[in-house]
């Protein structure tokens, strides 16, 4: 495995989930697979979860872990090519990737999109850039289109959830103060649409996702309807694509709340995290039995372990 970005990425998603069990069940397993080896993560971002489930998914397989916050550490970088670089960026990826990549045999990324120029986030501008110079392993920690580390173990946690073959997965635009990224649900809808689950997406009018993702997906503008017998409710705000990265609804009578819960078949509730209490979902519904968000995030090292074991075999 030489990159991790996408669904395709994974191969067959049925072997891919009893690797996941299987490293979820003996963690330390292969824990002289990466002896000798280092993972650089850096990021262009803040980072709670994918930091630390990352790390330690490496640590487990016995590697050296770096990590480098752009912002803090280092120069700040320039991403952009034919600048004239008189501003306040010293360097340019064109150079840090391929100088980082002789450091280390995997590199994970994070960079969220600009929301500046939909055509630069949706070209993945930054994520090519060290697919293509630094002459190791990429994986996205969350990248202008997709978070697959995210969806990966959303996949896994919905299979260890699930009391059904083919349970319905319910999508479901809530409301927050700031626009943020299409990264989760765009990889959630990818990896959902391959899944063996019945998915239903809803969000307002003006919401829609690219339709890169969600051609052939059903739509239900209705949030109640959507929610009609639900066996998981994985609830996201995201910015508009259409107009885009604008915010433009707040609009709380989207708040996942226990009266919408009760629409659903006993539904378990999934948030990526973090996540903005009483306004993508009630203090009521997250801290409820069905909740599965802490299990979700832990799962994230499982998706990682998995990724990275893959790379650190296809290396030897
Ligand atoms: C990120 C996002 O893509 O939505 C990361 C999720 C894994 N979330 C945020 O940036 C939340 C920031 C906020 O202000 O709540």
């Amino acid at each position: 495995m030489k990159r991790f970005l996408t669904v395709d990425d994974i191969g067959d998603l049925g072997q891919a989930l009893k690797e996941a069990a299987e490293v979820k069940k003996t963690p330390y397993a292969w824990d002289t697979l990466g002896k000798n080896k280092t993972i650089t993560l850096i990021f262009f971002n803040s980072s709670l979860r994918t930091r630390l489930s990352t790390q330690k998914a490496a640590m487990n397989l016995g590697m050296n872990v770096i990590v480098l916050d752009v912002n803090k550490d280092g120069w700040q970088l320039e991403t952009e090519f034919g600048v004239v670089m008189d501003g306040d960026k010293p360097e340019h990826l064109r150079e840090a990737v391929p100088v980082i990549g002789r450091y280390c045999d995997i590199i994970g990324v994070r960079s969220f999109a600009s929301f500046e120029d939909k055509k630069a986030d949706y070209e993945e501008e930054i994520l090519n850039q060290f697919i293509n110079f630094a002459g190791v392993p990429i994986i996205s920690m969350e990248s202008a289109t997709r978070h697959p580390l995210q969806a990966f173990a959303d996949l896994f946690t919905i299979e260890e959830f699930k009391n059904k073959e083919r349970p319905k997965v319910v999508l479901t635009w809530a409301p927050h103060p700031r626009a943020l990224p299409q990264a989760v649900p765009n990889s959630f809808v990818e990896w959902m649409k391959v899944a063996d689950v019945d998915l239903v997406v809803t969000h307002p009018k003006g919401y829609e996702l690219s339709p890169e993702f969600t051609d052939g997906v059903t739509v239900e503008y209705d949030q109640k309807k959507a929610f009609e017998d639900a066996d998981f409710i994985y609830a996201k705000n995201w910015a508009s694509y259409e107009q885009y990265g604008q915010l433009l609804s707040q609009d709380k009578s989207w708040t996942v709340d226990e009266e919408k819960m009760s629409l659903t078949n006993d539904a378990r509730f999934m948030h990526c995290l973090p996540v903005r209490r009483n306004m993508i979902v009630t203090d009521g519904v997250i801290d409820s039995e069905n909740s599965i968000v802490i299990d979700e995030a832990a799962n994230r090292v499982v998706s990682a372990q998995v990724v990275i074991k893959r790379m650190l075999e296809a290396l030897k």
